[in-house]
């Protein structure tokens, strides 16, 4: 017997990413793990069923890009992770954001963004939507005042990532979503460097949640897509629309990979942020070392707000840290590592390094690099789940070569 709705209400959040959400699947075969479904269409009895399936009026498969089974166990299941209504899977987190930010926003609105962002979620709210008419505002959204003296009578949408990528920069998730509240406006929040396991942001009242899924979702770097979680109006308009008609559709193999990477999520955000806190610490301490910015430092301004969002008291497994010796000091620490792997992305198994300022935020221009605390000097390490004392060896050898 497959599990019902009303089983799942009762389960912890490692049995249900465990368990993904299976509805019938009555062909007899009954696989432990749920088929791949790598079809791009499904068939019809006969002409009336085709139009009773476009028409609305029956449900069931018809196309890929409006729906697969495979990706439907994937949406299910994280939405049941995040306590939303439903989900909605997408080809990148780029692809996800820019689903949802089309979907929500208007030509003539404003929208009102944190200024601390990931590059290209970034370049897109300063690129593309202004060239839709959109008007974007960055602000610092740790300070809420901020926020408010930005709202517009056009002011659609408040957006922010938490922590932010990559100054780790916090936002009181509460305080956010009474603002969008009272002001009428939607709250969209990238929860990607928590993920659902550390932090579920509708808790705390937010309308909507996304995902670069390519990241702790899926967990082991090898596979690229989005998700959105939020009510289950909102996730069928966007099916209805943004998905449909742009596009963005994640294929049926990468669901798979990412329903088998939540299997381990809790596991693996254990692990990341146990090794993360014991190396933020330790970068802490070390001499070439300017600033280190992990929530779980004392030291981070918001560490309460940090204990509050994250109740396990786990912090996740990114760090950024400031090099003494600026540049230089950075790229010869980036290329003296042997064990860290220099590349992007994030969230992977193996610690990745990486130099934000000429990658992952080059988009972003120097003035507002500097702005948000992205100096030439700043490195950011996604802590993998290897054994910690070797990659503080690593680490060591790196910097003691400078
Ligand atoms: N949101 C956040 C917070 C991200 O870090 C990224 C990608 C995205 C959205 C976009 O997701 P994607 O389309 O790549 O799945 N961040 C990257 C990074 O820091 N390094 O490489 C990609």
């Amino acid at each position: 017997m497959l599990m019902n709705d009303s089983d799942r209400k009762n389960l912890g959040f490692s049995t249900r990413a465990i368990h993904p959400v299976r509805r019938e699947e009555d062909d007899g075969i009954r696989p432990h793990t749920p088929p791949i479904y790598q079809t791009s269409t499904f068939l019809f009895e006969d002409v009336d069923q085709g139009a009773r399936r476009f028409a609305g009026d029956e449900s069931g498969y018809i196309y890929s890009r409006l729906g697969n089974p495979t990706i439907r166990i994937l949406e299910e299941t994280a939405a049941d992770l995040e306590n939303a209504g439903d989900g909605a899977a997408f080809a990148s987190g780029m692809g996800a954001i820019s689903a949802v930010l089309m979907q929500v926003l208007s030509s003539g609105d404003h929208l009102v963004a944190s200024r601390t962002l990931y590059g290209c979620t970034y370049s897109l709210m300063q690129g593309i939507l202004p060239r839709m008419g959109v008007e974007v505002t960055f602000v610092d959204a740790t300070d809420l005042s901020a926020i408010e003296s930005a709202l517009r009578p056009n002011t659609r949408a408040l957006y922010a990532e938490t922590p932010a990528n990559p100054s780790m920069d916090l936002v009181d998730l509460e305080g956010f979503a009474a603002l969008g509240e009272e002001a009428g406006v939607l709250t969209i929040v990238d929860n990607t460097f928590m993920s659902p396991y550390l932090q579920r942001p509708l808790d705390w009242g937010i309308d909507i949640v996304v995902h670069s899924a390519t990241k702790y979702i899926g967990g082991h770097g090898d596979v690229v897509a989005g998700l959105v979680a939020s009510d289950a109006e909102f996730i069928a308009s966007l099916k209805g629309e943004a998905m449909k008609d742009i596009g963005a559709i994640i294929g049926p193999f990468d669901a798979w990979l990412l329903i088998r990477g939540l299997k381990t999520l809790q596991l693996r955000m254990q692990r990341h942020s146990e090794n993360a806190q014991c190396i933020a610490e330790w970068l802490e301490e070390h001499p070439r070392v300017r600033k280190v910015n992990y929530p779980g430092l004392p030291s981070h301004p918001q560490h309460d707000l940090a204990r509050k969002q994250n109740p396990r008291g786990l912090f996740g497994g990114m760090i950024s840290f400031e090099m003494c010796g600026g540049y230089e000091a950075g790229r010869d620490l980036l290329n003296g590592v042997r064990l860290c792997t220099l590349a992007v992305s994030l969230g992977a198994t193996d610690t990745l390094i990486e130099h934000p300022a000429s990658m992952t935020h080059s988009t972003i221009d120097e003035e507002d690099q500097l702005k948000v605390g992205i100096t030439p000097g700043l490195v950011r390490l996604s802590v993998g789940v290897e054994d910690c004392e070797d990659l503080i060896r690593d680490l060591e050898r790196a910097m003691e070569k400078l």
